[in-house]
């Protein structure tokens, strides 16, 4: 990263992220970064720099300060004394930083994990996508954050050290169905004769990608080759573990393994939902229900309230 003439941007503040592979090309990038905007602050942050802090204080000269665990609200606190012009001065009032005072290497006490997972929302948006390749399969790559922390104490692992507390985030801040309702929606308007038959090959098919990357192999195997009574509970079981992927914002109830209801209240869905969205429902548990459980499987709606048709219920039957 070179800025031939002089850099015109003059930032405040420069910073990089490193894991431990990528420390070397960090430091360099902090390097280039105090020979064209030396009045920028530099800073370092990511899992390396958080545990090895001394180190690459040691090593790494140009590094004004390392931000040291979960970044995002440390970084604010940071970048706001920098505007503020309260850096390097209150440098030891910031929880979660690393840097140098003279020879020594002062690190502030830790800081809170953040509680509101909900708060921290990524804007995929200022992300220049055809940089983001996953070099072995060379396809756009993006690795959207469902958890930090985990809930064991792996004695070889950093991960459970490093975000320290396990949070969950809503699964809706994730997965933002609305895109797929529009879908539906847009399905009823435009196809409204062939919407049923595209929901009912998309169900087969979701049903399809579900066996082939969502369950181990040697399950679909047991499921099989276990009798229906016995295969269908097992099924359910795990459907129910993993029920926001069917009722996105709706809430999903098994009836014993033979059936379920969803219950769309809690979305609060204000125009009425598409039929073919139901006609998905049903086709993606037919299909799971005829490749895992008994090939004469078939899901139906049973009971449909009208109006925003907030619950319904689903019956798998055998036979025609
Ligand atoms: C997804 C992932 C991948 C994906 C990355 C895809 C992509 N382009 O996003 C893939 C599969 C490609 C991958 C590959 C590798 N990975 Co990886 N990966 C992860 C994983 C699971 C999540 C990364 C992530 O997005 N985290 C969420 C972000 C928000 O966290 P973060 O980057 O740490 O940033 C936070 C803070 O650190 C801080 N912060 C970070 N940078 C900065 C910068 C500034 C200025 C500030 C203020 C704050 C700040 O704020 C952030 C928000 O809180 C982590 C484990 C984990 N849960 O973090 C391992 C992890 C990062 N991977 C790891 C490794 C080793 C690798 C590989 C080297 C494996 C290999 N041998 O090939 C390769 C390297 C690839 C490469 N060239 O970079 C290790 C790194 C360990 C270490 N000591 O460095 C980790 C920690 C897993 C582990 N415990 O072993 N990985
Ligand atoms: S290896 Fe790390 S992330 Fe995986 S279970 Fe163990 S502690 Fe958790």
């Amino acid at each position: 990263m070179i800025w031939p003439g002089g850099c015109a941007l003059q930032p405040d503040v420069v910073g990089t992220t490193a894991i431990t592979p990528s420390i070397y090309a960090a430091e360099r990038a902090l390097e280039i970064a105090a020979l064209h905007v030396p009045r920028a602050v530099r800073v370092l942050g990511g899992i390396h720099a958080t545990f090895m802090y001394a180190q690459v204080l040691a090593e790494a000269p140009h590094i004004d300060v390392i931000v040291r665990g979960e970044g995002e609200e440390i970084a604010v606190e940071l970048f706001t004394a920098i505007e503020q012009g309260r850096w390097p001065a209150d440098a030891r009032t910031i929880k979660g930083l690393a840097f140098r005072e003279g020879e020594n290497v002062i690190a502030t006490q830790a800081a809170e994990t953040i509680k509101d997972m909900a708060a921290i929302k990524p804007h995929w948006d200022v992300l220049d996508w055809k940089q983001f390749t996953y070099i072995p399969l060379g396809t756009r790559v993006a690795i959207p954050n469902l958890a930090r922390g985990c809930p064991f104490t792996c004695s070889f692992c950093t991960q459970w050290k490093f975000w320290r507390d396990y949070r969950v985030r809503d699964p809706r801040d994730v997965v933002d169905e609305i895109q797929a309702l529009r879908l539906h929606r847009w399905l009823s308007l435009r196809e409204p004769m062939g919407c049923y038959a595209i929901a009912e090959e998309a169900g087969a098919r979701t049903a399809d990608y579900i066996i082939a990357k969502r369950i181990p192999p040697a399950v679909v195997w047991l499921l099989r080759h276990l009798p229906a009574l016995l295969a269908a509970p097992v099924l359910m079981a795990a459907i129910r573990k993993h029920a926001w992927t069917f009722a996105g914002a709706g809430v999903f109830v098994p009836r014993e393994a033979w059936g379920f209801t969803t219950d769309r209240s809690a979305a609060e869905d204000i125009i009425p939902l598409p039929d073919s969205l139901f006609h998905w429902y049903a086709a993606v548990f037919t299909r799971l229900y005829r490749r895992l459980v008994a090939g004469d499987c078939t899901c139906r709606m049973i009971d449909r309230a009208e109006g925003l048709r907030q619950q319904l219920a689903y019956q798998i039957a055998r036979g025609n």
